[in-house]
């Protein structure tokens, strides 16, 4: 199967292509750039997007998209689907200036897949959470993002600290793994 994946983000790409290591599925780089909603779900603003990217695109194999947001519980919720503009605004040292006097740090990051299928106009969407919590400062240099300021549930050290843990337990790895066994199911 052939699958165009329309992203602007590197580091998704990179993640991406480590999760389906020794999987049979071809992903091709799409670069177009629809503007996403303003959904509170990034499930929702990915299966949008999925539709939206298809038809910018102007191919005739399905269009995947990958939203992702960092939903912070003290924050009702915040940046969420609003985790880009946020750290293109602030960066990670907003959310922990903005969090400064909060003690519960709890938090989740969330990605969902979106593809769109052509052949029946279907959206299919997969998507991986991963809880932890906020540190109260920024630490290790791997990963991208919010990955210096979010510590993994059961973990010490932040996803920039240690990155094999965040390919092992992340919510990326998570929704790519729903993704390989929709595609297995479809296989059989
Ligand atoms: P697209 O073109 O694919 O939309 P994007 O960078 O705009 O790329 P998102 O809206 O899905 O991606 O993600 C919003 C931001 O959330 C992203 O720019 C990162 O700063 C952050 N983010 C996403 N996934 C992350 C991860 O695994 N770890 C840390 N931060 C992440």
């Amino acid at each position: 199967m052939e699958i165009f994946f329309a992203t602007s983000n590197d580091n998704k790409v990179r993640e991406f292509g480590h999760a389906l290591k020794d999987f049979d599925l071809k992903i091709k780089r799409l670069n177009v750039n629809v503007p996403e909603t303003d959904d509170e779900d990034v499930e929702d603003v990915a299966r949008k997007k999925a539709r939206d990217s298809f038809e910018a695109a102007g191919v005739d194999s399905p269009v995947m998209v990958e939203d992702s947001g960092l939903y912070v519980k003290s924050l009702n919720g915040f940046p969420g689907s609003m985790s880009g503009f946020f750290i293109k605004k602030c960066g990670e040292e907003g959310l922990l200036k903005l969090m400064k006097n909060l003690d519960n740090r709890k938090a989740f990051f969330k990605t969902s897949i979106a593809i769109y299928f052509p052949k029946n106009g279907d959206v299919k969407t997969f998507s991986g959470k991963c809880r932890g919590k906020i540190s109260r400062d920024k630490r290790g240099s791997g990963g991208f993002g919010y990955d210096p300021v979010f510590i993994p549930e059961n973990h010490e050290n932040t996803f920039a600290e240690d990155i094999e843990t965040k390919k092992r337990i992340s919510h990326r790895k998570k929704a790519v793994d729903e993704l390989k066994d929709f595609i297995n199911n479809e296989k059989s």
